[in-house]
């Protein structure tokens, strides 16, 4: 595949060659790529490269997210989900019981996966972790349980005193399938001082990370993009997420998250939010530099329906999911995106964009289903 004429004249023609090549991007052809407003032909390198991978095919599961407290010892300046007390307006923390009476309604539907985050609380005991898993595994068996952000794994080594590898074992031993692919933010330490320097650092970001492809459990990965990173930073931790992936080859998919600026600290400097055509080179240049992590996601509730859908031919594979009850988003500004959606509306998403939806599971193992009725 050649570079159409209509992009023959772009100014990062070179690096997109390289890119459909299946050559590797340097930190340089990254940066030019942030820098361009060629987005046109950004775009279309990326669904190049995407088409090559996995053709028509986006792929999409039945999900439901489980915050189980937004009581957090941190205050993270991008973050309007948090609750420093149990105690102040808009708090929660569920016990386990409670835990399991929010999902009842979803034994035996088909269910895919539990994406489970709550703040980083500073009462709870381990147990209270490893019960809500082991509960949740009994109560919906083949549900995988994709739970706790690595910042959320970093506390509890701190909270037990236990190595990683010991916390993550017992969680796993407990049920834990996977790790989502938060609390990543931007690498760089500038940026980390900047908005949210109590938690922890980027290196311990990648040591449960690491520590968790160890013991066979996969995760996902994610940039919150759109605040006050440079785009050397962003070319920066996406150069780290594909150093991890060459050691380790643990890591399913990438989540581009875009900032949404209400009821947080950094959002009342007036920051405002990403372009959408910065929203777009996000998806694309993920695709594009990450070569060797295999999923792209356009996860809709951050993004918005309609910029999911484009975003699916700017080099996205995967919608995530029916998403039901998240909170971290919707208490950021969100409010305009459904708070979830049915199987059958999320598959005409898909349709309406142009794409093949394909149901998956946690691990992206296409779910068989039964042929659609043919109308007589
Ligand atoms: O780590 C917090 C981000 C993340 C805001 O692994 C914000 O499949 C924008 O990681 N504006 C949690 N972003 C969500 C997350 C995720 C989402 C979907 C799928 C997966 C997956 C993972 O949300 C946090 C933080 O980076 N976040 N506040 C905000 N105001």
């Amino acid at each position: 595949m050649s570079i159409p004429t209509v992009f023959a004249d772009s100014e990062v023609r070179d690096v997109l060659e390289k890119a459909i090549a299946g050559d590797r991007l340097s930190f340089d052809d990254g940066v030019r790529l942030f820098a361009t407003h060629d987005v046109a032909a950004v775009g279309w390198a990326a669904n190049q490269v995407r088409e090559q991978r996995h053709g028509n095919t986006t792929y999409y599961l039945k999900n439901r997210h489980i915050n189980y407290s937004n009581v957090c010892k941190y205050d993270c300046f991008f973050c309007s989900f948090f609750r420093k007390s149990k105690d102040d307006e808009g708090a929660w923390e569920w016990t386990v019981d409670q835990v399991l009476d929010h999902v009842k309604d979803f034994k035996d539907s088909g269910l895919q996966e539990f994406h489970i985050v709550g703040g980083v609380h500073p009462d709870l005991p381990f147990s209270y972790y490893t019960d809500m898993l082991s509960a949740l595994r009994d109560a919906h068996p083949g549900v995988t349980l994709k739970a706790f952000t690595a910042i959320e794994i970093a506390y509890f080594a701190e909270l037990t005193g236990k190595s990683l590898t010991e916390v993550l074992s017992e969680l796993k031993d407990a049920g834990l399938g996977m790790l989502p692919g938060g609390g990543a933010e931007v690498f760089a330490d500038r940026v980390r001082y900047k908005v949210c320097r109590d938690k922890a650092d980027s290196d311990r970001w990648f040591e449960v990370h690491e520590a968790a492809h160890a013991l066979g459990i996969p995760t996902n990965c994610t940039m919150l993009y759109g605040h006050i990173e440079t785009h050397e930073e962003r070319v920066d931790h996406l150069q780290r997420l594909r150093d991890l992936q060459d050691k380790t080859g643990g890591m399913l998919s990438y989540i581009p998250l875009r900032f949404h600026p209400d009821n947080n600290l950094l959002g009342s400097k007036k920051l405002g939010e990403p372009s959408g055509l910065d929203v777009l080179k996000n998806v694309a240049i993920g695709r594009l530099f990450l070569d060797n992590i295999p999923h792209i996601k356009a996860y809709w509730v951050m993004l918005g329906i309609k910029p999911a859908q484009l975003a699916l031919a700017w080099g996205a594979n995967d919608i995530d999911g029916t998403v039901t009850w998240e909170r971290i988003y919707q208490m950021a500004g969100a409010e305009t995106t459904p708070e979830e959606m049915t199987e059958q509306r999320l598959r005409e998403v898909v349709l309406e964009a142009g794409r093949e939806p394909v149901e998956r599971d946690a691990f992206y193992n296409v779910i068989e289903r039964e042929p659609e009725p043919v109308a007589t």
